[in-house]
């Protein structure tokens, strides 16, 4: 089997390639072309990989991609996905995150349109939450940019599967975390910000809204829910998450105190990291998930937390303040 992964150099894109690998598929993954390669999270599987350049901007090039891989899987995970960046840059995350998809379901549709297509939709499509938990049938308002373009991109795909008959499914994943998570996220801000702390690196760490409310799941449970939507006979959405939220405060509470820590000693709030708009809390409910893919997350909070904050205090073991 030939798997087609887009965004392999981001945190789900490297998970699922260990994935796919241990199932013995060929790992094929789209890189856009840079001045420095950004292979730190596939450095372990490099060798085991057939990179490809194309960018999700360019239509001829993922033509050109499909035709030469002819995939049998195709995980859609390249996007612009730091919420933050999509107000300061809300056109190319449109082009990125919503146009995108589009390109890559066109070229499908024209290359390959046998294979079976994985969009990666997001929980901020929920926003300003109409009821709590969410499920598949809960409404949107999406409260940024990025939001936005996820709407588009998660119609996009159930306007292909319904217009063209394609096996084409959303997954509504809920935030999902890991020590491989970019250092901007709130969960690895943290991690990583009470690793240099402990190691007195840093003496204090500025933080946005303490009171939001994330279902945090962590990475590596959640790209087996997107391989599992594609083993099914029919093509399908499903939403993906753990069913507990936990606040920003929460977090920063067990992370610091895992190192023996308060945190309210070292966290300064700061304006810069408020929102133009928050997404108050995001709580899921997976039990279509559950039932029809026999998906269950492995790690809880507490596990994700500790995990987080111990692979950053060893990376940072050697490094001297
Ligand atoms: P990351 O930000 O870690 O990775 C994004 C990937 O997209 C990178 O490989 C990046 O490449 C690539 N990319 C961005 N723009 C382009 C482009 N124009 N052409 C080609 N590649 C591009 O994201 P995650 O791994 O966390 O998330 C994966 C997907 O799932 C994203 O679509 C995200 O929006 C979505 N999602 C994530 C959730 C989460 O909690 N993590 C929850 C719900 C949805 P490069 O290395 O070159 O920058
Ligand atoms: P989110 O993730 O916006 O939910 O999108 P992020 O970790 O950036 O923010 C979560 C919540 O934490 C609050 N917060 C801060 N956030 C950051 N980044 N930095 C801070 O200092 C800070 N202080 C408080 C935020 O206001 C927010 O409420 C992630 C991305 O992975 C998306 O691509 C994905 O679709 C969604 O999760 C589901």
């Amino acid at each position: 089997m030939k798997a087609l992964i887009t965004g392999i150099t981001g945190q789900d894109g490297s998970y699922l390639a260990d994935f796919l690998l241990s199932r013995g598929y060929q790992v094929f993954g789209m890189v856009r072309r840079s001045s420095t390669e950004t292979f730190e999270r596939i450095a372990h599987i490099k060798d085991r990989l057939n990179l490809k350049q194309a960018d999700l901007l360019d239509q001829l090039s993922l033509i050109e991609l499909m035709e030469e891989v002819q995939p049998d899987e195709i995980y859609n995970l390249a996007a612009m996905s730091f919420v933050p960046t999509s107000w300061t840059q809300p056109m190319l995350t449109g082009e990125f995150t919503a146009i995108g998809v589009t390109r890559m379901l066109e070229a499908m549709r024209h290359v390959c349109p046998q294979a079976k297509f994985y969009q990666a939709s997001s929980s901020e499509m929920f926003g300003q939450v109409r009821e709590v938990p969410q499920t598949e049938l809960t409404p949107f308002h999406p409260r940024s940019p990025y939001g936005a373009a996820k709407a588009y991109g998660h119609y996009i795909t159930v306007n292909y599967r319904e217009s063209y008959n394609l096996f084409a499914c959303s997954g509504i994943l809920f935030n999902h975390e890991s020590p491989r998570r970019g250092k901007e996220f709130v969960t690895r801000k943290i991690s990583n910000g009470v690793a240099r702390i402990k190691r007195g690196l840093d003496h204090e760490l500025r933080m946005g809204n303490l009171d939001a409310k994330r279902d945090w799941g962590f990475a590596g449970d959640y790209v087996k829910a997107m391989w599992m939507m594609l083993q099914q006979d029919h093509p399908d959405d499903y939403l993906i998450a753990t069913g507990q939220a936990h606040s920003v405060r929460d977090f920063l509470e067990q992370a610091f105190s895992h190192v023996g820590l308060d945190w309210k000693q070292y966290v300064v709030q700061d304006p810069q990291f408020i929102r133009p708009a928050e997404v108050d809390q995001l709580m899921g409910n997976s039990s279509k998930a559950r039932r029809v893919l026999g998906w269950t997350p492995e790690v809880d909070f507490h596990g994700l937390v500790t995990m987080m904050v111990d692979s950053d205090l060893a990376k940072l073991q050697t490094v001297k303040p």
